[in-house]
């Protein structure tokens, strides 16, 4: 059974027609345009924004209107994934070096709704190591700093070994914390370091997380 779209399912559920839809990235985001484009098929009309080049362009192939940001006032909900979620709903993401649009999409969301598979469920944030985007500019300097704060900071390398950028233009540093006692304060903590554009935990965003297991369908 194919967890991921188990969840992406059940959230495309709660599109209405009329909304503005905020599309996210990765491979469980991806079931999700999927069933957008689907219902939209059945007659859903919607209009969306996307959260990563890859997204805008795997909506534009199935026909899901796109409209520039300029034109969007308020997205009614937004549907993505996520790296790991507690039982707070407090969110790792940006494994699929997207965490700064999906954030900025996220906060003008009136519901983030957050699709996972049941691997992601964690008691405690932190095994997943903690994307964060960083400008090149003087980046040794910053991942002294992200150093400081106890993590062993490794900026992200494309497939054939070159620098992976962002598509605002930056870097990704994966900084293994280990177990994150903070969430809150790391995020605070991170984002004070001037360097550092924003890092991938999301405190107190999710309006509901839906999970995929072999038992069904579970609610956060
Ligand atoms: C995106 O989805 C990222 O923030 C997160 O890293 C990724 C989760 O990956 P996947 O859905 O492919 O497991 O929102």
């Amino acid at each position: 059974m194919n967890l991921k779209k188990l969840a992406a399912d059940k959230a495309v559920e709660l599109i209405e027609n009329g909304m503005t839809v905020g599309l996210g990235t990765g491979s469980t985001a991806y079931w999700a345009i999927h069933g957008i484009a689907d219902r939209m098929k059945e007659g859903l009309s919607i209009r969306a924004v996307a959260t990563s080049e890859a997204s805008d362009k795997l909506a534009r192939e199935l026909g899901i209107p796109i409209v520039p940001f300029h034109e969007v006032d308020v997205i009614d909900i937004t549907i993505d994934g996520a790296d790991e979620t507690d039982s707070q709903m407090n969110l790792i993401k940006g494994g699929g070096g997207a965490l700064l649009r999906e954030k900025i999409v996220a906060a003008s969301s009136r519901q983030l709704i957050i699709i996972v598979d049941e691997s992601k469920v964690v008691d405690r944030l932190g095994k997943f190591p903690l994307p964060v985007e960083v400008v090149p500019f003087a980046v040794e300097l910053t991942l002294k700093k992200l150093a400081k704060l106890g993590c062993e900071p490794k900026l992200r390398l494309t497939e054939d070994g070159s620098l992976f950028k962002t598509d605002n233009g930056n870097y990704t540093a994966d900084c293994s914390f280990g177990s994150i006692s903070d969430p809150a304060g790391l995020h605070d903590e991170l984002n004070a370091i001037p360097g550092v554009v924003d890092n991938g935990l999301f405190i107190r965003m999710a309006s509901r997380v839906i999970v995929g297991s072999e038992k069904g369908i579970s609610t956060l």
